[in-house]
């Protein structure tokens, strides 16, 4: 349920409502972006013990909506604004479990728990709403025990029976709520870890979308459950598509490894199910997350913003390519995998400001706001609904292809320059690269490509560019 012509979610990790509301105003609206995964909005343990970790916010204390992103009133106003804006809001449901047994007992809405007694009275929930017997998930059993990766504590976190009637009803209630205060779905943290019959129960009991928001009637919420699945797993990400999208963390895999050198670009020709991939419609497609950007959930080996060239080939390769619902990340800079967001001593946490050329400062990094990233979504939705053709490489690692007649990519990973003629499907006319710089008026600040009557243009990208990519396409940002 995007507004028409959009099509990219961004993860505004640990942002704060009133800076989302803005956002969607000044930027990401105005961009075509789609929608945008915010951080979970119920309260969660306060650690001060570990300097307010980013994960703190993973350890539910209840459902009140009150965290360091803001209070209700701000998330209600938030909803209002952004879906104005033509931004949907998707949420980060933690729903799988509440707190481990942390050494901190105060909620970020002020709530206490017992944790040794798995009360939790602010829901509330007591002993007879966690599984039992306690246990907790051992590495090994990923691999060969499902019941156990379901029924145990993942990372020692208190585990909610969802086939209990009273949690279903917390579990549905909280989530009815946002739905009516607008949001349009969720990401289900810790899916793998709930029976796919219990999760079914839940998503059947939730409103319709709320058409006061601008959806349509009988729209029901867009559900990605996240599943971490390589293969070799006892729980697969299949037993999960008749209830929902999932995340895809192939995708990042594969790309991030091509993107690095160490797979040829042209075998890029065959990207979607061949290579093991969900089919199209049941896949969240992302190259990193919060997770394993910074190394946690198993992570590694992933490109995130700190190797930033092959980083924005592989988010432009993602976005230019047609398959899977498409998400970014946009991070907060750290050094070390716990640190939380930038915040000061108050554990407040500061907004990004906005420099003058448009990136972000106060330690927020904003791949959204990257030329490079940005101008790939306007190439998405000008994209539209087209396929892939007129596919081109080099054999190795220069690739080319078109998106119908409304947009034309080309990628050079190799260490020698691309200088090609090349068919770009698109009507005669002059680009401007949307890559190397953008339309100014009616000129370009990068390269201009001028494609003949017969759609061809001559196409270079040189091995020592700053980006490896060039993108012209259809939209008013390209068509000069
Ligand atoms: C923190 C501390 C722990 C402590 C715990 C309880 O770090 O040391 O024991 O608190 O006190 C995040 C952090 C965790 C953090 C947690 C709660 O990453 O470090 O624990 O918040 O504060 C598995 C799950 C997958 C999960 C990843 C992290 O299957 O669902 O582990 N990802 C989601 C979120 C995380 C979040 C949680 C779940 C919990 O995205 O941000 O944790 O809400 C193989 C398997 C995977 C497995 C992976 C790692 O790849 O296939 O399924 O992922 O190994 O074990
Ligand atoms: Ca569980």
């Amino acid at each position: 349920y995007y507004a028409p012509n959009r099509s990219v979610n961004v993860h505004l990790f640990e942002w704060k409502w009133d800076d989302i509301a803005d956002e969607c105003e000044r930027f990401l609206g105005p961009r075509g972006f789609g929608g945008i995964q915010i951080s979970p909005p119920n309260e969660n343990v306060v650690l001060w013990g570990y300097n307010r970790p980013w994960w703190e916010r993973y350890q539910p204390m209840s459902y009140k909506l009150v965290t360091r992103s803001g209070n209700e009133a701000q998330f209600a106003n938030m909803l209002r604004r952004c879906n104005a804006a033509g931004v949907r809001i998707y949420v980060d449901a933690v729903i799988n479990h509440m707190t481990g047994e942390p050494p901190e007992n105060v909620g970020t809405a002020g709530s206490t728990a017992v944790f040794s007694e798995w009360n939790y009275p602010a829901v509330p929930f007591n002993r007879q709403h966690f599984n039992w017997p306690h246990c907790v998930i051992n590495g090994i059993d990923y691999a060969t025990d499902a019941w156990r990766v379901r029924n145990c504590e993942l990372v020692g976190l208190k585990d909610l029976n969802q086939g209990d009637e009273h949690v279903r009803n917390m579990i549905v209630n909280f989530m009815n709520e946002l739905i009516d205060l607008g949001v349009a779905g969720f990401r289900i943290d810790a899916a793998k870890h709930m029976w796919p019959a219990d999760l079914r129960v839940i998503y059947d009991r939730l409103h319709n979308l709320n058409t006061a928001h601008g959806f349509p009637a009988n729209a029901r919420p867009y559900i990605y459950q996240e599943v971490i699945d390589y293969g070799g797993e006892a729980i697969s990400r299949d037993e999960y598509t008749p209830i929902g999208a999932v995340t895809e963390f192939k995708v990042g895999l594969e790309l991030s490894n091509a993107f690095r050198g160490n797979n040829q670009l042209r075998w890029l020709s065959t990207w979607g199910p061949q290579w093991g991939l969900l089919a199209h419609e049941d896949s969240l497609t992302f190259i990193d997350n919060h997770d394993n950007e910074r190394g946690h959930g198993g992570g590694g080996g992933i490109l995130t913003y700190k190797e930033s060239r092959p980083y924005k080939g592989a988010i432009a390769f993602l976005l230019a390519h047609p398959y899977g619902e498409p998400q970014i990340m946009s991070s907060f800079d750290f050094w070390d995998s716990e640190v939380g967001p930038p915040m000061d001593n108050n554990g407040n946490i500061i907004s990004p400001s906005i420099n003058s050329d448009g990136t972000c400062g106060n330690g927020w990094i904003c791949q959204h706001r990257w030329r490079q990233i940005y101008s790939m979504v306007a190439f998405r939705n000008a994209a539209g609904n087209t396929g892939i053709n007129d596919w081109w490489d080099n054999g190795a690692n220069q690739i080319a292809f078109c998106r119908g007649g409304n947009g034309f990519v080309a990628f050079n990973n190799d260490y020698w320059d691309l200088n090609q003629n090349l068919q770009t499907c698109l009507p005669a006319g002059r680009y401007c690269d949307v890559i190397s710089g953008e339309k100014v008026g009616s000129s370009c600040t990068g390269k201009t490509v001028t494609v003949g009557s017969d759609g061809r243009a001559h196409i270079s990208v040189g091995a020592n560019e700053f980006d490896m990519m060039l993108a012209i396409h259809v939209g008013p940002e390209s068509r000069l």
